[in-house]
């Protein structure tokens, strides 16, 4: 049931993170201004029991579910947008135009954001009316405004003669309901006259001379109270010659060309603002530091193993001079004849099975039972391969040491099946992000790619949908915490790839990193066996674990039993991604508040330079919290990556339910990079510059 806001409260998370409540009178709610002003939200004046006005802007909880997700992200940049400001500044430098949050509240029914309320009046009411000296105030507010937002990476998007102010005496900005952070995609957003070609095609990515066409149009509008329209357009040069010049390229048709804010206040001799300080500098700096420090290592090392080319225990080239770059594709598989397909492990009892077309089953999905496929009379080719591609064959299992089970017959003739393991703590948000992977793939994330995909044993797939994926994205419940499991390796799902001609199982394991560590003899030789076979590996980390709730060893003891898979130059042949999980807890710190914002599925591309930026980041994160023992695989490990992963996109209630919804925030950017370091997708964007 959802319960309506008490109104005599509001109960919010402070700036510096501490939860409190403040008794309130509520004001009515305010007249829409339309998408510019409020971008679809509801916004109110409160009344503190002191007599502080405050500004609210909130989803109410009757918001429909299919709007409310853009409308919480949507707020969600705003609360980004005055954290950052807050944080960056000192309280006694904190640029005197821009507004001050005071607090937010998600992951509830209805989410809001307090601010201070703005003074003065929209610039719209004095339009063509102000004095040349108050005038001139506008544009070094605006500008200097601007250039803070700018240093903190921030774009407004929604800069009109309604959002900015005037206090009659000097101009302030109003609100962020429009912001966004810089390098984010664009989606159309504005109107015109106000906002930038790129900005209502929604083109390309967001950047801070976005904002420099919407402030010369706005100008334009103050000094010639004249708006301009499409078929009127504002000229710079109708201005006079001194703001013709001032402001000349400001409505270049790209951003590229035109001016930053520091540029314009440079040409009328104004001081910049002063710099921003982002509070994570200086542990973010060591942390960047010594991920250069490995990169050079693990080249160096590579660089005086000669050896190591061409002759790597996984049959690639070691890379020379990046760790980013892709393996070359492996060579093309030798012809083959139909019937001849390479032995390859059973993803249940990991023992290694070879295709013959004998003991071949189908599966009654009535009863779920198997019954034997007799093909001993069909002598039609086609309508064996077509009888064929259902079928199971059972498992031989020659270590005898699993119940009877079947593998389909697909699984054992497609080309080299990619086996993942999942590596984490109890805790750690690998069931999760399964899902999430298993759902962004539904949502077409690698079909953009030029992968098609389809499942490798369809009951077992759709179990797994039912459980997980459809509980928590379309049930909106999280996820119960898997069955202890005495086995180090349980398959959790798998799909056929489908990629420039060959056919690929992807098959996720989940391994139970707990188990590895030593004292856990009974393990060795089922979890030996796995890692033997594994061909890529998650690890998974939990961006905001309680107190004494992670083990920090576990990764080395999975890497320790990978040892004699290293090439000559000591690096482990096995690509790995480190996910740093359950971001959503950190999504308004930086550095993860950008990265975790970041949705450029249908891109067609993975962005090498990004991915770089990325993993420097999640490094210099993990790092910075002193969980140094979790880099291991980075590294141990001649490539790994490292990604900022959200399953949920927000937190569950106590009832572990997610009354709004749950969103997979990036799931697939991991599973992405493994497939390019394990050569099914050609890889990286860009040729090798840098
Ligand atoms: N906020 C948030 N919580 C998550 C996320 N993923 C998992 N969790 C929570 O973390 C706990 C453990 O997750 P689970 O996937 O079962 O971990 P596992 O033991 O590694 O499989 C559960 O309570 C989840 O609700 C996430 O992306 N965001
Ligand atoms: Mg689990
Ligand atoms: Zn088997």
């Amino acid at each position: 049931m959802y319960n309506p806001m008490d109104d005599s409260s509001v109960l919010f998370t402070t700036v510096d993170g501490d939860e409190v409540e403040w008794g309130v009178s509520a004001g009515p709610d305010l007249e829409s201004g339309g998408d510019h002003r409020d971008g679809g939200m509801r916004s109110r004046s409160l009344t503190t029991e002191s007599g502080q006005r405050i500004f609210q802007r909130r989803i109410t909880g009757s918001t429909e579910s299919r709007d409310r997700a853009a409308l919480e992200l949507r707020l969600e940049s705003e609360i980004c947008a005055g954290l950052r400001l807050q944080r960056r500044y000192e309280p006694a430098d904190y640029p005197r135009m821009l507004p001050k949050i005071i607090g937010y509240a998600v992951d509830r029914g209805e989410p809001f954001v307090l601010w201070h309320p703005s003074a003065g009046r929209p610039l719209r009411d004095v339009a063509g009316r102000l004095l040349v000296a108050d005038l001139e105030q506008v544009i070094v507010d605006l500008f200097s405004g601007l250039a803070c937002l700018a240093d903190c990476g921030i774009v407004h998007r929604g800069i009109t003669p309604d959002t900015i102010r005037w206090t009659g005496d000097r101009a302030v900005f109003d609100g962020f309901a429009m912001a966004a952070l810089e390098k984010e995609p664009r989606s159309p957003i504005g109107s015109l006259p106000w906002a930038s070609p790129e900005q209502r095609s929604g083109s390309g990515h967001v950047e801070r001379r976005d904002d420099i066409w919407s402030a010369a149009v706005v100008l334009s509008y103050l000094i010639s109270g004249q708006q301009a329209t499409a078929a009127n357009p504002p000229q710079p040069a109708q201005l006079g010659p001194k703001y013709g010049q001032l402001l000349a390229d400001t409505l270049a048709p790209r951003g590229s060309m035109r001016p930053d804010a520091l540029t314009v206040l440079s040409r009328l001799s104004i001081e910049p603002p002063r710099n921003a300080v982002r509070p994570v500098d200086g542990a973010m700096a060591a942390g960047a530091q010594r991920f250069l420090d490995v990169v050079t290592d693990k080249r160096h090392r590579t660089e005086a193993a000669p050896a190591a080319r061409g002759q790597s225990s996984a049959g690639e080239r070691p890379v020379k001079r990046s760790w980013w770059r892709s393996a070359p594709p492996p060579p093309p598989p030798p012809q083959r004849a139909r019937s001849e397909f390479v032995p390859r492990r059973c993803y249940m009892c990991l023992d290694t099975v070879e295709w013959q077309p004998t003991d071949l089953f189908i599966r009654d999905n009535a009863t779920g039972t198997y019954q034997a496929l007799p093909l001993t009379g069909v002598t039609d080719v086609s309508k064996r391969e077509e009888a064929m591609r259902h079928a199971f064959k059972r498992c031989p299992n020659p270590s005898k040491d699993a119940e009877p089970h079947y593998l389909p017959v697909q699984y054992l003739r497609s080309d080299r099946p990619i086996s993942v393991g999942i590596v984490g703590q109890s805790l750690a948000g690998k069931s999760h992000l399964l899902a999430g992977i298993m759902r962004e793939i539904e949502d077409e994330g690698l079909a953009s790619f030029g992968i098609n995909t389809g499942a490798v044993d369809i009951a077992a797939h759709d179990q797994f949908r039912q459980n997980r994926v459809v509980r928590l994205y379309d049930d909106r419940r999280t996820l119960e915490h898997t069955q202890a499991s005495d086995s180090a390796a349980n398959f959790a799902d798998g799909v056929m790839l489908y990629v420039a001609g060959a056919v690929h199982p992807l098959m996720f394991f989940d391994v139970a990193g707990e188990l590895f560590l030593p004292g856990n003899h009974q393990q060795r030789p089922r979890a030996t066996q796995f890692l033997a076979a594994v061909d890529a590996l998650i690890f998974v980390v939990n961006a905001a674990p309680k107190p004494n709730e992670e083990k920090d060893t576990t990764f080395g003891a999975v890497l320790d039993r990978l040892s004699y898979r290293q090439g000559p130059d000591g690096l482990l042949d096995v690509p790995s991604a480190i996910v740093i999980s359950q971001s959503d807890k950190l999504r308004f710190t930086e550095p993860i508040d950008q990265w975790i914002r970041l949705r450029d599925r249908g891109k067609h591309q993975i962005d090498r330079d990004r991915i770089v930026a990325e993993s420097r980041d999640g490094y210099a994160f993990l790092h910075g919290q002193n969980r140094v023992p979790l880099l291991t695989p980075f590294s141990r490990s001649r490539r790994c990556t490292l990604h900022f992963v959200s399953a949920t996109g927000g937190g569950h209630d106590d009832a572990g339910e997610f009354r709004f919804g749950a969103r997979p925030q990036r799931c697939l950017d991991p599973l992405l990079s493994l497939l390019v370091m394990t050569g099914v997708l050609p890889g990286w964007t860009q040729s090798e510059a840098s």
